[in-house]
Formats: C-alpha cells, structure tokens, sequence
C-alpha cells in the first residue's frame, strides 16, 4: 500500500472483548436457524427466490434478478402483487381477522385497539375514498402525519390503489414539506389537524396550508382530526378524513401490481444538497422487509407483542411499522408521543402495560434512557421481553450493555440492525437464536446479502483493517434510483468504487472478520494524518462514568490538520469542573491511544440531532470552527443550537 492510501482507511483503535452468546430456547426455537448462511451462500437468487414465497402472489414470479443494465435492478419483475392485500386481507382470510395489529396509545392516554378485520375495513374505506378523490394508480400522494393509526391506515390504502406514498415527517417546516411535495408533483395531501407532542397538541394543518398555497397543483387534501384543535379551512380544496370514509363502502378489491411498481418515495437529506427521492417498489420491497423481520426479531405471530419506537416518517417506520410487521401478521404496539410524556417511564409502562416481547428502538433514546438512570425502567415490569433492536446509528459499548442490563434483563439478544433508507431493509445484524453477540458491533450480512469494508481503490481489506463500508451484490430490498434523477442514483451510489454500492459509512472488520460501523465516513477526522472515526472516541467517551452522550467532530487545526472537538453530555449527578474535562481527554488517550485524545471537551446540555436521533455533526464543526451555524430546518428542535452557542461563547 502506498502511503496515501494507507491514509484513507479507518484506523482501528478500539477494543471490546465482551462476547454474549444466544439464550439456549431463542436458539432452539428460532425462525432462521445458522444453516441459512451456508444456502444463501450455494445460492443467492434461489434463497430470495425461496423468501419471495413467504408473499401472496396473484402472479408468480419465474425471474428472480435482472441486473443486464447495473446498477438498475429488476427483482422478481414478472410477478404481479398487491402489497396492501399482503399486509391485511390475507391474515383475515387465514382466519386471523380478530388477531390485533395494533395497540394504539395516544400520548394523552387515549387507546385504540385494531384487529386485521377493522385494518381490512379501513384501508378498504380509504382506498376507496382515494380513488373518489380522482387518485389513480401512479400518482403521488404526500403524508404529513402525527404516529397515529390513520397514518397507517392511509400509507396501506395508497399501497392498495398503487399511488406511491410520499410520507413527510410531521416535524419538518412547510419548506421542507414544499420542496418533497413539489418534487414528487404530489396533487393530494393527507394530513391532520395536529398531534399530540410533550403534553400538547401540535398543529400540522397550518403547515400544509402553507405548502399547499405556495404549490398551486396541490388539488386536494385529506384531514384527520386528531387533536380536535381549530384550524383554517379551504372548501374547494380541503376534506374531512371522517367524511370522506363514511360514504364509502368497506370492502374494495385488491388490483394486482407489477412488483416493480413504485410502493413510495421517501426523502432522505444527507448532508448537502437537495434532498434525495429513494424509490422503492412493491415485490423486492416487500420480500426483504417482510423476511428481515421474520429472522431478525424471530417474530412469532402468534404470541409476540412487537414495538418499533420509530416514527413512521423515517425508513424505520415504513419498513419495521407498516410493511415488514403487517406482512408478517404482527401484533404491535404504536404509541404517539415523547418518550418523557407524562414521565420518564412512559415507554416501560407500555412495555408492561401490553406486555411487549420485541423492542425496537434507537441508540439515541437508549442513552437518553441511561442517562435518566435504572431507577425509573426498574419501577415496571420488563420481563416479557425477550429481543432488543437498535438502528439508526452505531450504539456505543456502554449503551449497548445497560440495554442489556437495565431493560433485557441481562439476557435478552439485542440486534444492532445497519441499513439504510436506501437498503429498504436490514442489511446487516446479528441473528438473535444463532450469533454471539458482541457490543457494539453489527457483525454480519444477512444471509442473501453480500456486504464487506474496502479500501480507497476499493479492495476488500483484511481482518483488523478500517475503510468503507460497501454492497458488493445487489439485493431485494434496495433503491431503484433518485426519484427524477437516474444520473444522481449512479454518482452517489455507484461511482465511487466499481461495481460496487457505496454507502457512505466507514467501516472495519474486526478480527474474525465482524463488520463495525464507525459512522459517516463525511464526518470521519483526519488527525496527523490519521483517519479517526467519530464513533470510536465517542464511544469511549460514554464509557466514562460521568458522560451520558458524546458527540465529537474534526475541527481546523493549524498543526495537526484537524484536531478533535468533544461536546459531552454528563450524566445528572456529576459535577462539571475543569478537572473532569481534562480526566475525560485522558480517559480518551488512555482506551484508544494519545492520536485520539480529543483537543478541546465541551459539557453542553443537549446535542443537535435529527428526528430519527441522528447527531448532526456538521453544525457542531461550525460552532467548533467558530464559523455562523448552517442550515438547521431538519433539527429534531432548532433551539438545541442556541444553547450550545451560548455555552461556547462562555
Ligand atoms: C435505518 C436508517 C442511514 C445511516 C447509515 C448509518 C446509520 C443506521 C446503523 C447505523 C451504525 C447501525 N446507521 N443504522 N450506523 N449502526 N445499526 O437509519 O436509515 O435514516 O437512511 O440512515 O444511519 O450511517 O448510513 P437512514
């Protein structure tokens, strides 16, 4: 290796020797056993083939792939499918109409409990009241939503007529609402007059109004009443959510799509540029979605009480609320509001309230929880559960372990799930019946998947080496391209190393050849001339007793090149003193090595994240950089930056 490429690849600094191997009876009873690696090994198409089954099908497949044009992939492309039907009416014409799918719980208390047959009725009605609003399979409808059934209700029935939903998450700005709307040339929105957020209600219709007037082609738009709080109204464009289903019949007939329709658009931002449009189409979709779920959360239909904490206007919610669990015929629990609505034990007490088995959440919320401390998860009953989801971002050591602790009691498997909006589904993950887990690590590809870490010109590296994390083989699940723009798909995705996708991730592979994330490779910091990842010196910054959540960016250095800069978040009881923050850049040197001791530390309060709880780093660099903070519109809460302003400038 040269020594430029030398210094592209990640360093691999840190070192975690805990190992956990999976309880005997998840073992004994688990849906995907060890044996599926070595048959989706023998044969990659024929086990997606296989997974396809899991699907009703009015046409069955013949071909599983075409990839004749790379990287524009056809899966199953001669099957014909309704995914709606997938999702509802089959469970109900197995019998299973009076199984819950979903436990509703408002955030004031309120409850709602759904059968398959009622969800049947309801998308039924929609679908119906759609179509009666001159929506029509291929066109775009825009979601702008609270976490409430109808959002559900309303994803299925777009599904069901074939109308790609654009869902938008419920906290953005009309600007941001606009810009998806316009560039989906949605002409129907659906939203509500508001949701319930911290023990208020939240208006969304106005923002609509807003994008709707600044985007003349917006004919129609659909409103729940959620909140009951007033809102302006528009006769010649505006319809009651209520009033428009109560006309309609409940019953609808499934029409049969290709399974390379478009399903729905979701808009992800990355770090710069225009948002992006990921496209996602029924057959392949819907397969992976639906088979990840099976195997990684060993989902049983029967007896499971399964809870994704995601919002659905995030990949996760999509994939992990609607399509992945309601083609599996799940029983789940959806619950509005803030994690800290009324008290800091809302999520336990729904836990143990519908007595949850399957827990699927962020990295973000754990920490939140951690930092809270045992005490209040200690007060409920948590013994149902029995496996832990985490996405969204790597979950740090420390993290990871009082999650096992502190809500697994200390035995049940968690799976650390790598996708992406662009993947569709998980790509990456532990089995919980069949690997031993390490913390901290996703481990593996699943079976079907063909994932591995290379380096700058793009070859594999070896065990115990860092670079990027890459898709060498296309799979079901994953984008067809950039809504509108098929040259951007290429540039993104497919240019950066041959053949291959890239996604953005930097990554290495660890002794036995484990996949780590070590966050994105745009915030990776360069450091006399070492490649240093975010995710390591904040994971050993967590694993100091006083620090809650840690986030560290590269700043301009006139020495070393860039240098690191900490921001901390102490747990409640400690005292910041100059002490601690020069004991915390030793702790760093000492876990990781001198090269990663961060250069300045920063106690802040609060962190800029995203709504999914993704840490922005690149408005942390600007306050580290003393430079005017960039665009703030996708913050989870704007004001988070004022505060770490005023803490810098003291
Ligand atoms: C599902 C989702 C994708 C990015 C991805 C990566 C980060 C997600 C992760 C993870 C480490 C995990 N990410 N899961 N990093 N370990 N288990 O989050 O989709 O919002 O598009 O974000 O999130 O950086 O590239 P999306």
């Amino acid at each position: 290796m040269s020594e430029g490429e030398n210094r592209e690849s990640l360093e691999n600094l840190l070192r975690e020797e805990r190992r956990f191997a999976p309880p005997a009876e998840v073992t004994a009873n688990a849906n995907v056993k060890a044996d599926a690696y070595e048959r989706a090994a023998a044969d990659r198409l024929g086990f997606w083939a296989e997974q396809a089954r899991r699907l009703s099908w009015e046409t069955e497949p013949t071909e599983v792939l075409d990839w004749s044009n790379p990287p524009f992939a056809k899966w199953f492309q001669d099957g014909r499918l309704n995914v709606a039907y997938n999702c509802v009416d089959r469970h109900v014409e197995a019998g299973n109409g009076d199984r819950v799918a979903i436990h509703f719980e408002g955030e004031p208390g309120d409850t709602r409990t759904i059968t398959y047959a009622e969800l049947q009725k309801e998308v039924c009605k929609a679908a119906n009241a759609l179509t009666a609003l001159g929506v029509s399979a291929g066109d775009r409808v825009a979601v702008y939503m609270p976490m409430i059934p109808e959002t559900v209700i309303a994803m299925l029935a777009c599904a069901r007529i074939g109308a790609p939903h654009s869902v938008v998450f419920g906290g953005f700005s009309a600007d941001a609402l606009t810009s998806r709307i316009q560039d989906a040339d949605a002409r129907v929105v659906i939203t509500a007059d508001g949701g319930n957020r911290r023990g208020k209600p939240n208006a969304l219709k106005p923002v609509v109004d807003e994008a709707a007037t600044r985007v003349p082609s917006v004919e129609k738009v659909l409103v729940v009443r959620r909140t009951g709080q007033e809102v302006a109204w528009n006769d010649d464009r505006d319809v009651w959510w209520h009033e428009a289903l109560a006309d309609q019949p409940d019953t609808h007939t499934p029409q049969a799509f290709d399974a390379e329709h478009p399903l729905y658009i979701l808009y992800t931002s990355g770090t710069t540029g225009k948002p992006k449009g990921i496209l996602h189409t029924s057959g392949g979709y819907l397969t992976q979605a639906s088979w990840t779920h099976h195997a990684v959360f060993d989902l049983k239909p029967e007896t499971d009480v399964y809870w994704c904490t995601a919002d659905v206007g995030w990949v996760t919610g999509h994939s992990y609320i609607v399509y992945g669990p309601l083609a599996n015929g799940a029983t789940q629990v959806m619950y509005e509001g803030t994690p800290d609505t009324p008290h800091k034990g809302r999520f336990w007490e729904i836990v143990q309230k519908y007595g949850v088995t399957i827990l699927y959440a962020a990295p973000t919320a754990i920490r939140t929880f951690m930092k809270w401390g045992d005490d209040i998860p200690k007060q409920f009953d948590l013994s149902s559960l029995r496996i832990l989801g985490s996405v969204g971002e790597p979950i740090n050591p420390e993290a990871w372990i009082w999650y096992r602790e502190a809500i697994g009691g200390g035995k049940a498997p968690i799976v650390d799930t790598w996708w992406q909006t662009e993947t569709g589904a998980i790509m990456i993950s532990p089995l919980p019946g069949v690997t031993t887990t390490k913390p901290g690590s996703a481990q593996r590809a699943l079976p079907g998947i063909s994932a591995t870490v290379v380096d700058d010109q793009g070859h594999e590296v070896g065990n115990g080496q860092g670079g990027y994390l890459a898709l060498t083989e296309p799979w079901p699940s994953m984008l067809r391209t950039i809504w509108g723009d098929d040259q951007r798909f290429i540039d993104t995705y497919w240019s950066r190393f041959e053949g291959k996708y890239f996604a953005g991730d930097g990554a290495k592979k660890d002794d036995d050849g484990d996949i780590w994330l070590l966050g994105r490779v745009d915030d990776v910091m360069l450091v006399s001339g070492h490649n240093i990842s975010t995710t390591e010196v904040e994971s050993a910054l967590v694993s100091h007793p006083a620090v809650a959540e840690a986030a560290v960016v590269g700043a301009k250095d006139e020495t070393t090149g860039q240098s690191i800069a900490a921001f901390v978040i102490l747990r409640g009881s400690v005292d910041e003193s100059g002490d601690l923050l020069s004991e915390l850049r030793d702790h760093v040197g000492k876990t990781l090595g001198p090269i990663a001791k961060p250069k300045q530390v920063m106690a802040v309060t609060e962190l800029p994240k995203t709504r999914s709880g993704k840490i922005m780093r690149r408005l942390l660099r600007d306050i580290a950089e003393g430079r005017e903070v960039g665009d703030v519109t996708t913050l989870a809460d704007a004001s988070v930056m004022d505060l770490i302003k005023a803490r810098s400038q003291k």
